[in-house]
């Protein structure tokens, strides 16, 4: 066990690195190191005390109820899980997703500026079936849209494409995030999915895959080029913060989708940290057509939009027929 902890740590298993944040800091270089050689890394207690209280009761209270004719909740786009744009919880999420200890070290990892290109708020549920399983965010051939005037190359792969995040919201163990722990140096990158390797090429990853089990405030981080996903089926519901960083090298200043943005929200940031959100940057994805609007294309779309479309029916009928008694100047 590879753990900068030198007590017996059940939590973070296998060889996993993890990272102590003691006093708000925690060894940037090891950090370095860590994602170099092994694409992976913990870093335990980054949040913590009331800044992870007030995360979790922001996200709470936004996800209780799904998103409906202006009232905030979650979206959903499976029976597995329920979501929310971390930019739309806002308020004490907002310093996570541009916290410049992170996002230096991430920055120096690429060798050039990073731009948060999504961030999202996962309830995932207990399911007996892998409904997300292993993959790489990045492969040849990889393009955002049919559209798209990015495809990535081989070439493209020897560089550092983007950086991912997940912070912990409550003890997980089930369902952790795993890695396999080398992948991200490690070609073909023709195959995505990790159930698509040949047999003796995955035994051969196998070997290597580390489960980044974590507590409550921790931050698994990834160069996402590398096979991942979370353990499954698990048997615990899992709460996590989901950010994704690009390369603004190989991207240039875009997101994946335009991240809306509460206004409030925006002050006591720096130049850098709005760089990060993405103010001002461009996107790949228009807003109507990004995934997660995808139950647009659900059966109960329709029937739900009528039910919000007549949801005041009653009382504009009351309304009509008291004007048509008494008349409208009453
Ligand atoms: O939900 C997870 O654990 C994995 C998410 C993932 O694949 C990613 O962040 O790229
Ligand atoms: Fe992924």
């Amino acid at each position: 066990m590879q753990n900068s902890n030198t007590s017996e740590d059940k939590d973070v298993q296998m060889s996993v690195r993890l990272i102590e944040c003691i006093d708000g800091e925690f060894d940037q270089s090891e950090l370095h190191h860590a994602l170099k050689t092994d694409g992976v890394a913990v870093v335990r207690g980054l949040v913590s005390g009331s800044a992870l209280d007030g995360c979790r009761e922001a996200i709470a209270k936004h996800m209780q109820t799904p998103e409906a004719a202006g009232v905030p909740g979650y979206w959903k786009v499976d029976h597995a899980k329920v979501i929310q744009k971390a930019t739309s919880v806002g308020g004490p999420i907002i310093p996570l997703l541009v916290d410049s200890r992170v996002t230096t070290a991430i920055s120096a990892l690429m060798g050039g500026d990073c731009v948060l290109s999504e961030a999202t708020v996962k309830y995932d549920f207990p399911t007996s079936y892998i409904y997300f399983p292993m993959h790489r965010d990045f492969l040849i051939g990889w393009k955002k849209t049919k559209n798209s005037e990015l495809v990535l190359s081989e070439s493209h792969m020897d560089s550092v494409l983007g950086v991912n995040c997940i912070y912990y919201l409550e003890d997980t163990v089930d369902g952790a995030l795993q890695y396999v722990k080398g992948s991200h140096l490690k070609g073909p990158y023709s195959i995505g999915n990790y159930t698509d390797l040949p047999r003796d090429e995955r035994k051969q990853y196998d070997k290597d895959l580390a489960v980044c089990s974590g507590q409550a405030g921790d931050m698994v981080i990834f160069d996402s080029r590398g096979f991942h996903g979370p353990a499954q089926p698990s048997q615990s519901p899992r709460q996590a913060i989901l950010l994704e960083y690009y390369n603004t090298n190989i991207f240039g200043h875009t997101q994946v989708s335009p991240m809306p943005l509460w206004s409030c929200d925006l002050k006591d940031l720096t130049t850098e940290q709005l760089f990060v959100l993405g103010v001002g940057a461009g996107f790949l994805v228009p807003v109507h057509e990004y995934t997660y609007t995808r139950f647009r294309n659900n059966g109960a779309y329709k029937f739900v939009s009528y039910l919000i479309e007549n949801a005041y029916l009653l009382s504009h009928v009351r309304q009509s027929i008291k004007t048509l008694l008494v008349g409208s100047k009453q």
